[in-house]
């Protein structure tokens, strides 16, 4: 070999100091093309992911080769959303090369922080599911599981947010915008994708009765290929994200008629489909274009299994046996009804066996029961855009009816409701029903929400296949959220427990009793007040707003939405103020609330109560009034690099939906496994939480989700009742609805009273504020007392391990997909 090349080999390999300064260097210039002296951070920042890079691909390659050469069984996570964040940092600790690459940028006169904020945020999501997709994938890479992601390459991610007069504007996030250093494009990974058109019937060569899908439009879906960092290197997995292209067979037709340009028109209209995020969280959008990108990336992933697959096999017997195909939601759905249609018209297979393949093959995953969220695409919709769908959907549909017929003894509203098919109003098809029944395993996300699943929207399916529904309670990465995000707390736990924590988070219970000792408690409160310093800072930048950095960081950052109800804060933070300021000689504990989050564009509720933070804010933090003792600071453009600052800086942590409406959330487990305490509802993984941590660490208050059930059984309640017999609740209120909060414009906030009041407060704001603001207060109390607030927030880490998403995966790989860890051969190159 060329010595040349080979020392130049090495030297992309190396993850000393010189190796990596001198490779940045050379990509600077030859790759980036700008010296020294012209780099710009985000120049410095593409040259440093490209030097990286360059340190995974050797090991990743080998990972694939593993995985073919043992032709091990895969998993394919299915999600329309993964939000990852930036990837500089994670790449960085998981190679653990960290310090190795800030001492050669510092050799370079430059800093490592100014390098990674140059990095854009990857929002390929909208909320907890979209995170929860990436800390699986970050968890299978580290478990040495093999498992790849496929989603859309979105060009334009989750909106920016930003504030204009206190209300939420949105803008376009061009996060592709300077290229993306990470991805590998792989232009010859294309699959024809097919729209519209018509179905054939024909007699195959055996003469029996056949389809084919004809006149139908196509897209082609081209990979762009991302590297996933297990944690040590050793695994590097693949994630796969599809970009639309316009096919390039143009109907010659079009151009005698004079209508090339027509014809050019519709081809690059076509490569919309992966233009944009749709941003709504756990709300359905029912928009033709969503259900096209739905169908294109599932479309596109099962060709690919199916390619990977036939490499090694030539009958699809073995196919459950090599592949799990996980669907994130009903999102990826859609893949039953194609899986059939590939087995079927294209690969010849029997129904009934192409049927029991399928249903091996696929799991579900719900992860919300709120009626306006379960997708439910109109037939008419799906015969057009999909005709061959809807009849094997309808095929489907007959044979599982005629089945259940025979033992449901005549129930027909049974039968009805188990149908794929909502025959009351405008037909719709219930993807959740088709993705019950086309998987072998289903699952909830928190053990409350996975026994609401078996007694409300699938108790029917339940029934009849009563082995099916399984839970998985969610997880978080502790590489993000805990090493990463907070250094300060992470480097003093691996002082005092080593650093296996980072690899088997159930090994941090070492940390309980350190919760006695005088000294780690001090040690704990200073890397505390280290994040909440950098909080306050951030928070100046953002917002222009000074804070106390030793008031309590009161938080609740998560997705704008009346059940998670923001408007509870809201109203115990104007009943505070007011308290404050009728009693201005009492020594309070000052207070920040600190809120972050994004409301769907149209979603009109979401944005007041936007709008309403925002102008309690304005009042209160220029009240000289309460001196200081209550600010409120809402922070513009939530997302995964703010969470990284905000979460290690909390102190309370809010978690206070409607019982029985938060499928599990997982911003609860950031923040407890980052020592702040809980304000919640007995509310999806907060039941497990309180279990974890204990019922003395954490603060729960309100109604259970079966009083809720029962109050709304019976006919709901009085809100008015409720609010007449709440001095402070109704002085509140009073100041919202008189325009206290809104000199501009009185009436402003009439329909959130109008909700809270008339309305019948449908997520029972008011019905759990007297609970609430007792919680509050205890936790206030608490916090005057700082050794014993530290130990219960010494005990919140230390019980938190439990939440691992490696936890959570590895019981997925044993009870789900029957996948097993594949140990990559790396042929003893020069890594480590
Ligand atoms: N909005 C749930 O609401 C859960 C995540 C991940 C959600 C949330 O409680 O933690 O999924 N549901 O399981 C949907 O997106 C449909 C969410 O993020």
């Amino acid at each position: 070999m060329d010595a040349r090349f080979k020392s130049r080999d090495i030297e992309r390999r190396s993850l000393d100091v010189d190796g990596l300064k001198r490779s940045f260097l050379e990509w600077l210039v030859y790759s980036v093309g700008k010296d020294a002296r012209a780099a710009t951070r985000r120049d410095w920042f593409h040259t440093v992911a490209l030097a990286v890079r360059d340190r995974v691909v050797d090991r990743w390659m080998d990972t694939t080769r593993s995985y073919y050469q043992e032709d091990a069984k895969r998993v394919y996570y299915l999600s329309l959303e993964f939000l990852i964040g930036r990837l500089l940092t994670n790449s960085l600790s998981n190679l653990g090369i960290v310090d190795e690459c800030r001492q050669a940028l510092d050799r370079l006169g430059l800093s490592m922080e100014d390098v990674v904020d140059a990095e854009p945020d990857a929002a390929l999501g909208n909320g907890g599911l979209g995170r929860l997709a990436a800390c699986f994938l970050d968890s299978m890479a580290s478990q040495g599981l093999p498992g790849y992601g496929y989603g859309i390459r979105y060009e334009f991610g989750l909106f920016e947010q930003r504030f204009e007069n206190g209300w939420q504007v949105e803008y376009p996030e061009q996060w592709l915008q300077f290229g993306n250093p990470w991805e590998f494009a792989r232009p010859e990974v294309l699959y024809p994708v097919q729209f519209y058109g018509r179905v054939e019937e024909f007699r195959d060569s055996v003469g029996e009765r056949a389809y084919r899908w004809v006149d139908a439009d196509r897209v082609l879906a081209m990979a762009y290929d991302t590297p996933v960092v297990g944690f040590g290197g050793e695994t590097i997995n693949t994630l796969r994200l599809w970009s639309a292209r316009a096919t390039r067979d143009f109907n010659f037709g079009h151009f005698n008629d004079g209508a090339y340009m027509k014809a050019v028109e519709q081809k690059i209209l076509s490569e919309n489909l992966s233009r944009v995020l749709y941003p709504n969280d756990a709300t359905e959008t029912g928009k033709e274009l969503r259900l096209k990108q739905e169908y294109f990336f599932t479309s596109a992933s099962l060709q690919d299994i199916l390619r990977r697959y036939l490499q090694h096999h030539t009958t699809f017997d073995n196919l459950p046996n090599k592949a799990a195909i996980q669907l994130n939601d009903t999102h990826p759905a859609i893949g039953i009804a194609e899986l059939m249609r590939l087995l079927v018209d294209q690969h010849a297979l029997r129904w009934d066996n192409a049927w029991e393949i399928t249903r091996a093959t696929f799991a579900y995953t719900n992860h919300t029961l709120l009626p306006e969220a379960l997708e439910a695409w109109p037939v008419r919709m799906i015969e057009r855009v999909l005709p061959r769908h809807m009849q094997i959907i309808y095929e489907i549909n007959a044979k599982f009816l005629n089945r259940t017929k025979a033992r449901a003894d005549g129930d027909n509203a049974k039968l009805s409701r188990l149908s794929l098919i909502d025959e009351r109003g405008e037909r719709r098809v219930r993807m959740g029903n088709l993705a019950f029944l086309g998987s072998h395993k289903v699952n909830g996300v928190s053990a409350l929400h996975t026994e609401l699943m078996k007694q409300t929207v699938f108790a029917d399916f339940h029934q009849e296949f009563p082995d099916r529904i399984n839970n998985k309670t969610n997880g978080i990465t502790p590489r993000r959220w805990l090493k990463q995000a907070n250094p300060a707390l992470s480097e003093l736990i691996t002082t005092r427990i080593g650093e296996g924590w980072i690899s088997d988070l159930s090994q941090i219970a070492a940390l309980r009793e350190k919760a006695d000792d005088v000294v780690f408690r001090e040690e704990f409160r200073r890397a505390k007040r280290k994040n909440k310093k950098r909080l306050a800072a951030y928070i100046t930048r953002q917002t222009g707003e000074e804070v106390l950095v030793d008031s309590i960081f009161d938080v609740q950052v998560k997705r704008m939405h009346e059940y998670k109800r923001q408007l509870l804060n809201v109203l115990h933070t104007i009943a505070l103020y007011n308290e404050m300021r009728d009693n201005p000689t009492v020594s309070w504990v000052p207070v920040t609330k600190v809120f972050a989050g994004k409301a769907a564009p149209s979603y009109h509720m979401a944005k007041l109560i936007i709008k309403l933070i925002n102008d309690v804010a304005k009042v209160v933090n220029h009240d000289p009034s309460v001196h200081d003792n209550l600010k409120v600071v809402l922070l513009p453009n939530y997302n995964v690099t703010a969470a990284e600052i905000i979460i290690p800086a909390a102190d309370l942590s809010e978690q206070i939906s409607t019982a029985g409406m938060e499928a599990s959330g997982t911003g609860n487990m950031k923040l407890a496994l980052n020592g702040a305490l809980t304000i919640g509802t007995l509310d999806g993984a907060n039941v497990e939480i309180r279990e974890h941590v204990g019922p003395d660490n954490i603060f729960i208050f309100g109604m259970t989700a079966d009083e809720v059930n029962d109050l709304r059984a019976s006919g709901g309640f009085n809100p008015r009742e409720v609010i007449a017999s709440n001095p402070s609740l109704k002085r509140a209120l009073d100041m919202i609805s008189t325009g206290a909060f809104s000199p501009d414009d009185r009436n402003r906030y009439h329909p959130i009273v109008q909700a809270l009041t008339d309305g019948g407060d449908h997520f029972l704001v008011t019905a759990d504020f007297a609970d609430y603001c007792r919680a509050q207060d205890a936790a206030m109390q608490l916090y005057r007392d700082s050794e014993e607030w530290t130990r219960k927030a010494i005990l919140n880490t230390a019980n938190m391990g439990w939440f691992s998403s490696d936890r959570t995966v590895n019981e997925y790989a044993g009870e789900i997909w029957d996948v097993h860890p594949v140990h990559p051969n790396h042929d003893g190159e020069g890594f480590r």
